[in-house]
């Protein structure tokens, strides 16, 4: 895959971040993201997590313009509080927006890496633990061998030329958010990964890795269960259907 020529310069830089229950997590992950500069702002998107996380966050968003919140009430999910908060990183004027979790696993430090890959050329970065120099610490061998697996289907089935598809840690340029319709993915839950990392593959975009230090979550609880981990697997299955007929861009 090539790299593209000269590309916009990134001046502002928004972090996305879908939270559910990330109380123990929130405040000093958004310290951490304002740290890196004053060209990076925070877009959490809570959706009315019953620990209130969102109120922690409107709190910071009172005392510092660079932290914002989508305090969202209805049509839930991870997928979706993804989507939204893309679409309203690009609404706020963004160059770049980084995708990420607020447990820790992606750690903040890697963002400024991933924005120079940016800057170099490329469309799409993702935090790595597949390419080398890449780790997965403090999981279990079953999660890291399910992990595995899941990376061989979905470069099987989706021909993704990419190590770790599952990595919701990405950077994305203004122009392939754009280029992926980001609005209108179809992913109610964390499948969004999915779809988006084929979609862009698809329209063309420059995708690279970036090795990170994947951490297993220390504070809180994770909210991926069998039925969404099932559900990100007929994704795959139907990203393929729907690319074979025509359908892909079609989908709302
Ligand atoms: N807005 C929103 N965010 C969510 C929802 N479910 C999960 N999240 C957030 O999405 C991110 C990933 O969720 P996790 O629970 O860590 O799931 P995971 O990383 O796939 O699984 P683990 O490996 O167990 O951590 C975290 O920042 C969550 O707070 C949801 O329904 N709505
Ligand atoms: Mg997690």
């Amino acid at each position: 895959m090539t790299v593209r020529g000269a590309r916009p310069p990134i001046r502002r830089v928004v972090v996305t971040v879908p939270t559910w229950n990330e109380s123990l997590n929130i405040e000093l992950l958004v310290k951490e993201l304002l740290a890196l500069g004053p060209h990076v702002e925070v877009l959490v998107a809570d959706d009315d997590s019953p620990d209130g996380t969102w109120k922690l966050v409107a709190a910071m968003a009172e005392r510092e313009p660079r932290v914002h919140l989508m305090h969202r009430k209805t049509d839930r999910g991870r997928g979706r509080a993804g989507r939204d908060a893309f679409v309203k990183a690009l609404a706020m004027g963004a160059d770049a927006a980084v995708e990420m979790d607020a447990d820790f696993s992606h750690p903040p430090r890697y963002i400024p890496q991933m924005l120079a890959q940016l800057e170099e050329g490329y469309d799409v970065v993702l935090g790595s633990r597949g390419v080398s120099g890449g780790k997965d610490l403090g999981r279990p061998l079953s999660r890291r061998v399910i992990t595995r697996l899941a990376n061989l289907y979905i470069r099987m089935m989706l021909g993704v030329p990419v190590k770790d598809c599952n990595s919701g840690f990405r950077a994305w340029r203004r122009s392939a958010l754009e280029a992926v319709r980001v609005g209108q993915t179809a992913s109610q839950g964390p499948a969004i990964v999915q779809e988006l990392l084929f979609k862009a593959v698809q329209a063309g975009q420059c995708v690279t890795e970036v090795p990170i230090e994947f951490v297993e979550r220390a504070r809180g609880e994770s909210s991926l269960t069998l039925g969404k981990l099932m559900q990100g697997y007929i994704m795959v299955l139907r990203l393929r259907w729907w690319a074979l007929t025509g359908k892909l861009w079609r989908q709302t």
